[in-house]
């Protein structure tokens, strides 16, 4: 790393103790920026960078609800409003027992420059909470969405703060939250949360649109090599919103998927994966891949371990952060890996990645490669604002466009900075330019 950045990320670390994935995600974007502080030596004396790494605001508060049983629970919840430069700040929820404010800062951290990256006005946020959604009953959850809202509500608004979704918050959770921040506001405020049902507001593809704009990225890496999905072997990882409809549009392309997990185990699935099956059991019962091999001839489910001991010739991780380790990595290059795309965010340790880089896979960062998430919910916003909706057709080509356009954006970058290839460099230095652009022309903020 530049030593100039290096001692700025050292304060970084030193002023943020025990983030250790904050850590890693500023790490691994400083390891890029030496090259564009070499051309403009005014990022530094405007202090962009570390302006970027301290939150605009943060909000951490207490999350009371009760029980089925009348006990009282106690969560915490959390919203980092990390950098509105390009717009209100925009990114999801995620409910799962990991979270904790280092958690919230990598994600609203990577956002700020994926937000970029897709070219819609839109800064960048994150949020969540520890609340463990497994097992808990409809009413649990509404519950405990509405205690949520009953905080969150002074923070957010269409013009300030935009959540959605993300781990353990989908369609069901958006609509108890925006439920709650209607009866409390006494508004119909549709833009102030993105991933809402179709009829009351919510955007055709926005479901669809995370795991649909990955393998699109990917497609695009492997039509430099002049390849395609076709033909490929693909072990996805997870299997919730990102995975399930990653798998759904790599068949499209005619890729065979084999394997997807859950964090109980995964499955293989030779004969490629049923779609149809899996939404039935993850998505209608709220089920276990387990479940799914129980009604599938000529499936095996192994219990534990890890879906990257499958072999691929494409890997498409869209389970959770830090999941697939240098380990892993190797076995995969060493087995016939081809190409990589993060549908989650920074699920590729640092070893990995490095392995990934070293051994000339294509590699495409969560950054990058999952924006299409993200950025269909700037189209939901962009019809909300209009009191408009557009059909799946229209969307989805819009979406294709976008993620074809952060490929290129990232490809030529890399380019014009001397590492063809090289997507992390590309989404980093993409991501950041357009941001600290922004930063400086709006003096010091
Ligand atoms: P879901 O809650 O729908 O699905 C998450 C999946 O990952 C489930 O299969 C879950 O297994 C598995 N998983 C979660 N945590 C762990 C863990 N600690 N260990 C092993 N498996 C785990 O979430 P999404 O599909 O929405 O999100 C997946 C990833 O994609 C996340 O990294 C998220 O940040 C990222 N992402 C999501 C976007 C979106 O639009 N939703 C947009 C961009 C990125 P189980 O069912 O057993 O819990
Ligand atoms: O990580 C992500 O980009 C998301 N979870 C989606 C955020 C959003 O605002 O749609």
């Amino acid at each position: 790393m530049d030593a100039r950045l290096e001692a700025i990320r050292n304060t970084v670390l030193a002023r943020n103790p025990g983030e250790a994935e904050f850590h890693q995600a500023v790490t691994e974007v400083f390891e890029s920026l030496g090259p564009v502080h070499d051309r403009h030596p005014e990022l530094l004396e405007a202090a962009i960078l570390e302006r970027l790494c301290e939150p605009e605001r943060q909000i951490i508060f207490r999350v009371p609800w009760t029980d089925d049983s009348g006990r009282v629970q106690i969560n915490r919840g959390f919203r980092v409003e990390f950098n509105s430069a390009l717009g209100p700040y925009k990114g999801g929820l995620r409910f799962h027992p990991s979270v904790y404010l280092g958690i919230v800062k990598f994600l609203g951290f990577e956002q700020i420059f994926k937000n970029a990256l897709t070219g819609m006005p839109i800064g960048g946020g994150k949020g969540g909470s520890d609340f463990d959604p497994r097992g808990r009953s409809n009413a649990e959850i509404m519950r405990f969405c509405q205690s949520f809202m009953t905080e969150l509500y002074r923070h957010i608004g269409e013009y300030t703060d935009v959540p959605a979704g993300d781990i353990g918050v989908g369609g069901r959770e958006i609509g108890y939250l925006f439920g709650q921040y209607k009866r409390i506001t006494n508004r119909y405020e549709s833009g102030v949360l993105t991933g809402k049902g179709i009829s009351w507001g919510g955007s055709l593809v926005r479901p669809e649109a995370t795991g649909y704009g990955t393998v699109i990225f990917t497609q695009e890496m492997l039509k430099t090599r002049g390849k395609s999905f076709d033909g490929q072997r693909v072990v996805v990882s997870g299997s919730g919103n990102v995975a399930i409809n990653a798998i759904a549009k790599a068949q499209s392309f005619d890729a065979s998927v084999v394997a997807c997990s859950d964090s109980s185990g995964y499955i293989v699935d030779e004969a490629g994966i049923d779609v149809g099956l899996l939404r039935e059991v993850k998505e209608v019962e709220r089920g276990r891949l387990k479940d799914y091999s129980l009604r599938r001839p000529g499936v095996s489910y192994v219990e534990g371990g890890s879906v990257w001991d499958v072999d691929a010739t494409v890997a498409l991780p869209c389970a959770t952060q830090n999941e697939l380790d240098g380990d892993a990595a190797a076995r995969l290059v060493r087995n016939g890996l081809v190409a990589v795309g993060e549908g989650a965010n920074m699920p590729s340790t640092r070893e990995a990645v490095a392995v990934f880089q070293d051994s000339g896979v294509l590699f495409g960062p969560g950054k990058a490669a999952n924006a299409g998430g993200v950025a269909t919910s700037a189209l939901e916003m962009q019809q909300n604002a209009s009191r408009d909706s557009w059909t799946f057709e229209h969307t989805e080509q819009r979406l294709t466009e976008i993620m074809v356009g952060i490929h290129d954006r990232c490809a030529s970058t890399a380019d014009e900075y001397g590492e063809p290839g090289n997507y992390v460099l590309g989404a980093n230095i993409g991501g950041f330019v357009k941001v600290a652009d922004a930063m400086l022309a709006q003096g010091l903020i």
